[in-house]
């Protein structure tokens, strides 16, 4: 639910709108006119019955992510890992997790998405391992082992390090003493993932080598885990003043960032015709093209978490603000990051993924009589942005948070040892569990929903993370039978993209700014114009666009039927005209 919340901002839209004039010329590549479709491995299809997806399970369902339209498929951790954090703990990079199969099985499902004309990104996480990792066994075994350097160590004779704030961390320390060495290892996120120390040239040639070996596999891309994190000032000092306790700024600004990426675009990713994307945490507007302009030829792409963490209590565990979060607000982040890849760089756009609730409970209405409609209109959004969409799957079904009661339910590290942390600094773990219905990660990671049997079809064991309990109504065997549905909308939608470069390459206007219920905004393109109305709202609400529709057409459009040009946009109508 969005509340009305006059921001300070508006200064910023103007820039931002005078400033999307766009180049509308961007060099244009196949990866700023692709969908990518992410499909989070564990939680999609178990081909084997142990409750747990696999690749398998995604070899299955090839037919139907090609159904979708989309281009790419993005797919999270595959490798072998303990799974301390669902395979963002890395335990040998040049394997497939068992859980999920063999690398025949990867082998048959690259040939399988390209047979189809899908192209496969994977998730490159380079910033840490794990510490079952060979490296990292070796690396704590002895101060002068060979590998010893491949991680950040600090002597416990020196004290203790200046400290770093972890993610993950019950105590939110960053720091672990190793018996064994007597020596402190850095993890920004938790004890089983040590960072990896990219100041060591053997361990960033360890890195461009492991690339190579997927891309000579074939694969095309990398989403690349929180990468603005991967150079360190090794002397470790307290955190500098200028940085306002703010860790992850600090963190995405290391000494070597861009030179390490530069290196890594020169001896690897410039070899393939592949796409490169960062997790662009701690990344502002300010720093964005520093990654992605490409005459800097480090990466093509960058997602950030401005609009993510809208309508967030600071520094809290993700506590979403009881006034709701501004629609103002919204639309000033999204017009702020349209300007900067105006006429460099190239932006992304998301609203779910692994890591997000469900976007419909977080940014629309989850409610039965608007969960359709606000999901649509969401996805209209995602859709008719100037950036590539990164839409999560689950998503295209209207797919809403689980909304677990109890913590014994949770999987997430996150929210396990966020839990922990609360508990144990006698905060209110009520407080902090009613927050997690709505914005713990667990929600965007319960099984996919296929059918309206039993587990959603999803598994014939019980799975790994409950199944949201209206997969009943919200699944694919129902929705492929409904022409409205958030299934077949999503089809129309990816299609109508395809098919208009216009929404793809086209300028962005904002417009009506300071509407507190409507989010307007043109794309403009050799002549061809299109108008994107979205209601935000459960209430009827007006945009003052300037614009005639008396002659306007109707290219899509949320309702069974059709809107009125004049009237009042009805509660999360989403209409696409061209005008
Ligand atoms: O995420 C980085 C990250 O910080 C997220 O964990 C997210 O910002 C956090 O949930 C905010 O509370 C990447 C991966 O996407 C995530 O799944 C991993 O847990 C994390 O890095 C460590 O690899
Ligand atoms: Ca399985």
């Amino acid at each position: 639910m969005c509340q009305e919340n006059h921001s300070n901002t508006s200064a910023a839209t103007t820039s931002a709108a005078a400033a999307s004039e766009a180049n509308p010329g961007n060099a244009r590549k196949w990866w700023k006119e692709a969908v990518v479709y992410q499909i989070y491995p564990r939680s999609f299809q178990d081909s084997n019955g142990d409750g747990v997806g696999d690749l398998r399970g995604i070899i299955s369902k090839l037919d139907y992510v090609k159904s979708l339209g989309v281009d790419v498929i993005w797919l999270n951790p595959i490798y072998g890992s303990p799974n301390d954090d669902n395979g963002y703990d890395i335990s040998d990079y040049r394997s497939i997790m068992k859980e999920f199969g063999t690398m025949q099985d990867f082998d048959e499902l690259l040939k399988g998405m390209h047979a189809r004309g899908l192209k496969l990104v994977m998730d490159l996480v380079v910033n840490h391992s794990s510490d079952e990792h060979e490296w990292f066994k070796q690396s704590r075994s002895s101060r002068d082992n060979p590998y010893r350097n491949y991680y950040h160590w600090w002597p416990a004779e020196k004290g203790k390090p200046a400290h770093r704030w972890s993610f993950f961390d019950v105590n939110g320390d960053a720091w672990k003493l190793d018996e064994k060495t007597n020596s402190y290892y850095l993890h920004y996120f938790s004890q089983k993932q040590p960072d990896l120390n990219w100041e060591n040239p053997k361990l960033r040639e360890e890195i461009f080598s492991m690339m190579r070996f997927w891309f000579d596999k074939g694969i095309d891309g990398f989403r690349m885990d929180v990468i603005p994190f991967i150079s360190k000032d090794t002397t470790f000092p307290p955190l500098p003043a200028e940085y306002h306790g703010d860790y992850i700024r600090y963190y995405a600004n290391g000494p070597h960032t861009h030179e390490y990426l530069q290196a890594m675009n020169k001896e690897v990713l410039s070899k393939y015709d592949v796409m490169s994307v960062a997790e662009g945490i701690g990344v502002t507007t300010a720093d964005a093209l520093n990654y992605v302009d490409a005459d800097r030829h480090e990466l093509n792409m960058a997602y950030h978490f401005d609009g993510v963490s809208l309508g967030l209590l600071p520094n809290s565990h993700k506590i979403p603000d009881p006034k709701g979060y501004s629609l103002v607000d919204f639309k000033n982040i999204y017009s702020k990051w349209d300007a900067v890849f105006a006429k460099k760089g190239w932006g992304t756009i998301y609203l779910g993924n692994h890591d997000q609730p469900r976007m419909t409970t977080r940014w629309g209405n989850d409610a039965p009589q608007w969960r359709e409609l606000s999901s649509k209109m969401l996805t209209t959004f995602l859709l008719t942005m100037r950036a590539t969409p990164y839409y999560y799957a689950g998503d295209e079904l209207g797919m809403t948070n689980i909304k677990f009661d109890k913590i014994e339910d949770y999987r997430d590290i996150e929210s396990l040892n966020w839990y922990k942390l609360e508990k144990n600094s006698g905060g209110d773990v009520q407080k902090f569990l009613e927050a997690q219905k709505i914005t713990a990660r667990d929600n965007g990671r319960t099984p996919f929903q296929w059918e309206g049997t039993t587990n959603a079809g999803f598994t014939t064991d019980a799975p790994w993370l409950k199944v949201n309990p209206n997969y009943t109504t919200v699944n694919v065997a129902a929705e492929e039978k409904d022409p409205n549905s958030c299934l077949n909308y999503f089809r129309k939608l990816v299609n109508l993209r395809k098919s208009n470069s216009v929404l793809i390459y086209g300028r962005y206007t904002l417009l009506d700014k300071d509407n507190p219920d409507v989010y307007a905004y043109t794309r403009e393109l050799d002549g061809k114009k299109i108008l994107v109305l979205l209601n935000f709202k459960d209430k009827a609400a007006s945009a003052a666009t300037g614009l005639d529709l008396s002659e306007a057409k109707v290219l899509l459009e949320n309702y069974a039927t059709p809107p009125s040009p004049n009237a009042a946009l009805r509660p999360y109508e989403a209409v696409v005209y061209e005008w």
